[in-house]
């Protein structure tokens, strides 16, 4: 395989016990056996090569994330014991999102996954996927929610904005609220996203077809919200437009925020796309010819996980 595949174990350090809906405890779904089955499926493929990331200074979190932020989460974690969780207080946006001892040190190890990947894509590379977890693009600038406590994509992109314009295709079954709102003002990354419509989904304050950008971002920022239910054929459609604004923007590299919630069987999303149609969506996004950054985002449906990326990947290649 061309394609590099960045990994670190340390994600594993992170395992809250549950979350919270509507009152009552559930099993927590953004689990680390999701990383784990990719990693199983693609060897059992012959995909064997999983390069470790290297260390990025804090200061690449720093210029996404309020310091306090950064901070609240790394003392917070190092303060639990190993049995012990915390849930919404100030920071903690949800139910979905809470603190263990593993928290810090994994969101950091995903940032030095997603980073690397960029260092790569600087290098020459033509595509890398970053196995990031946790996940990252509802994280904001001073607020964890969504199973995300940092932002791979954002650091990530916001990275490679210091070499050329950087697109950002969001392609999890959630809107992108953090990553949308790190760039809604800059004009030289564009946001673009296909999600379930937020006035029915999850992160619900935004998403939304009218958000456009703001300022000197304004026409930088664009939202397909989609209905529940939609198909391979449907989803294809937009997904061409979406692909269609990238190539307006002439972007130098494309960071992909690469979630497999759109699965017909996934226990969260409402999509019903399929396990062939993934390599569909990666030959239509390795069209652009541009060098690309896959960062992982969510995808819960563990059992099928390591096909749908082996999927994806064999359309990238
Ligand atoms: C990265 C990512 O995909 N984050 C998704 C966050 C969605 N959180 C809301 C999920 C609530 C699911 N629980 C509903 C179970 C009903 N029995
Ligand atoms: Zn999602």
């Amino acid at each position: 395989m061309n394609i590099k595949i960045i990994y670190s174990e340390i994600h594993k350090q992170h395992n809250p016990p549950f979350e919270i809906y509507d009152g009552v405890k559930e099993s927590y779904a953004e689990k680390s056996d999701r990383i784990e089955a990719i990693i199983k499926t693609l060897r059992e493929n012959g995909v064997n090569k999983f390069y470790s990331p290297e260390e990025f200074s804090i200061r690449n979190i720093y210029s996404i994330h309020q310091k306090e932020y950064v901070n609240f989460l790394q003392k917070r974690s190092a303060s639990l014991n190993g049995d012990q969780v915390l849930y919404p207080s100030y920071f903690i946006m949800d139910t979905y999102t809470p603190i263990v001892k593993g928290t810090y040190d994994a969101a950091r190890s995903a940032v030095n996954v997603a980073l690397s990947g960029a260092q790569r894509i600087l290098n020459g590379q033509g595509v890398v996927y970053s196995l990031c977890r946790p996940p990252g693009h509802h994280a904001e600038q001073k607020a964890m929610s969504g199973y995300c406590y940092f932002n791979n994509a954002a650091i990530a992109a916001n990275y490679l904005s210091d070499h050329g314009k950087v697109a950002i295709l969001d392609i999890d079954f959630h809107h992108g609220n953090g990553t949308q709102n790190m760039f809604y003002e800059r004009k030289d990354v564009l946001y673009v996203s296909l999600h379930a419509d937020p006035r029915l989904m999850f992160p619900y304050v935004s998403g939304y077809a009218d958000e456009l950008g703001k300022s000197q971002g304004l026409g930088f920022n664009k939202n397909y919200p989609l209905p529940l239910r939609i198909n391979n054929k449907e989803y294809s459609r937009t997904l061409l437009k979406a692909l269609e604004e990238i190539k307006k923007f002439d972007p130098k590299f494309l960071v992909v925020s690469l979630g497999f919630d759109t699965y017909e069987k996934d226990p969260i999303g409402g999509f019903k796309l399929t396990l062939s149609f993934y390599k569909d969506i990666a030959k239509n996004i390795k069209n652009l010819r541009l060098p690309t950054l896959l960062i992982q985002e969510g995808g819960y449906y563990t059992q099928d996980l390591g096909k749908l990326s082996f999927n994806f990947l064999q359309g990238m290649e």
